[in-house]
C-alpha cells in the first residue's frame, strides 16, 4: 500500500471547517487504501509562543477530534510529533540541506511574520518549512493529503529529498501533494477572497468545529455574498456563494451542478438556511464525540502511545539510514 503521512497543529483548540474539509475528511478517506501516519504536530506549535498547560490539553484534543472525525487506530497509525524524537534529528540535517534564501522564499514566513512583527517571529517560525520536509520523508511517504497553502512546502520537500538523494545516494522516496481540487482552499464566509483561517479571520468568518451549534447556524447565516441573485458556482465573480455550494456539496455528497440546479430560482437566505441546517448535524455529533475521547483519556493516551511505537519503528529505519550516508560515526 502506498504510504500518506500529514499533520495538524494542536494550537487552536478546535479544528475549523478549512482544516477538516481541506484536510481532516481526506486523512479519514486514504486509511482505507494506504499506510497512514498522521500526527498532531506539536513541535510545529512551538512556533508561536504556548502556555503549556494549554498546549498539553489541546495536543490531547486534536487527537480526539481527530477521532471523531473518523480516524481509526485500527487502520492508521495516530501519534503525537514529539513522542518520536527523529523528527527533531532529521529536521536538523535538513536545516543544513537548505539554502537561507531557499527558505526566505517560503510564503508563509512571510505572511505570519509580517503580521507578528519581524523583530517577534522566532527562527522557529522562519525553519518550520524544514522541520516539516523531515516530518514526511522520514516515513518515505508517496502523497501528503494538505490544503493548497501547505503546496510550496511539499515542493520544499521534494526539492531536498532529491537533493539528499543526489549527494548521497537514494534515501528518500519524492513524495506528492495530494490536495482535492474543490477543497483545496476554504474561505473565509466574511471575507470571502481569503483562507479561513485561525490566525486571521474574524471570529464572524471562521466556523470552529466545537462551537455552539447554534452559533454556527449564525454564521452560515450572515455569511457574505454578493447582490446579485443567482446561485451559480463562479468563484472568480461570486466568491461568497461558491464557497457556500463548495462546503454544501462535499457535506452532502452532492455535485455543485446539481445543488446549482435546485437551488435555480431561489434566493441566498434559501441555500444559507439549508446550509446552516446541514452544517448542525454535522457539528453535532462531532462535538459529541470528541467530548466521548476526552472523557476517556487513558484510552486516548494509548492510542498514542501505540501510534508512536509504529511511528517510532519506521522513523528510527530512516534515520539510522541517513546517519550512516551523511558519515556520521556509529555509536558503539
Ligand atoms: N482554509 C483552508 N482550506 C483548506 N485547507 C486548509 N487548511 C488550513 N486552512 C485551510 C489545512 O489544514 C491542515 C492543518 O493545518 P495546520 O494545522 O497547519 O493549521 P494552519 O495551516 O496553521 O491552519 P490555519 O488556520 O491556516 O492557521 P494559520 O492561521 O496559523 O495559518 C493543513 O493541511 C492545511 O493546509
Amino acid at each position: 500500500r502506498p504510504r500518506v503521512l500529514s499533520g495538524i497543529q494542536p494550537t487552536a483548540g478546535s479544528f475549523h471547517l478549512g482544516n477538516y474539509l481541506g484536510a481532516v475528511r481526506q486523512w479519514v478517506a486514504l486509511q482505507e487504501s494506504h499506510d497512514a501516519f498522521y500526527m498532531v504536530v506539536d513541535l510545529h506549535a512551538i512556533t508561536v509562543p504556548q502556555d503549556p498547560a494549554e498546549l498539553r490539553a489541546n495536543t490531547r484534543l486534536a487527537a480526539a477530534q481527530l477521532l471523531a472525525a473518523g480516524l481509526d487506530p485500527e487502520r492508521c497509525t495516530l501519534f503525537v510529533q514529539s513522542h518520536v524524537p527523529e523528527h527533531a534529528q532529521l529536521g536538523w540535517v535538513m536545516n543544513c540541506l537548505t539554502g537561507f534564501g531557499e527558505a526566505s522564499r517560503m510564503t508563509q514566513f512571510k505572511d505570519k511574520s509580517a503580521k507578528q512583527g519581524a523583530d517577534r517571529a522566532t527562527v522557529g517560525l522562519f525553519t518550520y518549512p524544514i522541520l516539516q520536509v523531515a516530518d514526511i520523508l522520514l516515513y518515505q511517504a508517496h502523497q501528503v493529503p494538505v490544503g493548497e497553502d501547505q503546496r510550496q512546502h511539499i515542493e520544499l520537500t521534494r526539492d531536498l529529498a532529491e537533493r539528499f538523494n543526489g549527494r548521497f545516494g537514494e534515501t528518500f522516496t519524492i513524495p506528492s501533494p495530494y490536495i482535492l481540487k474543490e477543497t483545496a482552499k476554504i474561505y473565509d464566509l466574511q471575507d470571502p477572497a481569503v483562507k479561513m483561517s485561525k490566525s486571521a479571520s474574524t471570529p464572524k468568518g471562521l466556523i470552529n468545529l466545537l462551537d455552539e451549534p447554534k452559533a454556527t447556524a449564525k454564521k452560515v447565516k450572515s455569511a457574505v455574498t454578493d447582490t446579485d441573485t443567482v446561485i451559480r458556482f463562479d468563484p472568480e465573480n461570486k466568491a461568497g456563494v461558491s464557497n457556500l455550494l463548495t462546503i454544501m456539496s462535499v457535506l452532502t455528497d452532492t455535485s455543485v451542478a446539481d445543488l446549482e440546479k435546485s437551488y435555480e430560482g431561489k434566493m441566498y437566505g434559501a441555500l444559507k438556511t439549508d446550509l446552516a441546517e446541514v452544517m448542525v448535524d454535522f457539528v453535532t455529533p462531532f462535538r459529541t464525540r470528541t467530548q466521548e475521547y476526552l472523557d476517556d483519556p487513558e484510552t486516548l493516551d494509548s492510542v498514542l502511545a501505540k501510534g508512536a511505537e509504529k511511528a517510532r519503528a519506521v522513523a528510527a529505519e530512516t534515520l539510522a539510514q541517513t546517519y550512516e550516508r551523511i558519515g556520521f560515526l556509529p555509536a558503539k
